[in-house]
């Protein structure tokens, strides 16, 4: 019995420390986008630690991070890959999940209905993949 609920205790800690391992991520955004600041606040409420940075010029960014084609206003790094835009956290764990051998993901331009941009519409907003190389965009999830 007693053997029982140490296993038990261990077995809920451990399922505790998952919950609440928050996914770390860095957030380059222009110091007066306030899509930008809605989206980190949903990420935050999504298990999400930003780190957001204040940038200037944008334009560097996404030509440093491979996202120029696929633009949006922010540009995302994390666990090695580069989310543009205001994608839901569903494409972004799918992408951790998953693993593929991709630059990143994003939803290009600023689409109403994304996160950040007004209430989700579910099935309207198409996530592409931005694959390395100059290989065309492929749609990566329908969100
Ligand atoms: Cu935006």
């Amino acid at each position: 019995m007693l053997r029982l609920l140490k296993v038990s205790a261990w077995a809920i800690a451990l399922v505790a420390a998952q919950a609440f391992a928050a996914t770390m991520a860095t957030v380059y955004k222009s110091p007066t986008c306030g899509c930008c600041e809605k989206y980190v606040e949903y990420l935050e409420k999504n298990g999400f630690t930003i780190k957001a940075i204040n940038e200037d010029d944008m334009d560097a960014i996404k030509k440093r991070y491979g996202t120029a084609r696929a633009a949006s206003c922010h540009t995302m790094l994390v666990d090695g890959y580069v989310v543009e835009g205001h994608v839901p956290v569903r494409a972004i764990r799918k992408m951790l999940n998953e693993k593929p051998a991709i630059v990143g993901i994003s939803a290009p331009g600023m689409p109403q209905h994304s996160p950040g941009m007004g209430e989700e519409r579910p099935g309207t907003l198409t996530i592409y993949a931005i694959p390395k190389g100059n290989a065309k965009l492929t749609v990566f999830s329908v969100e």
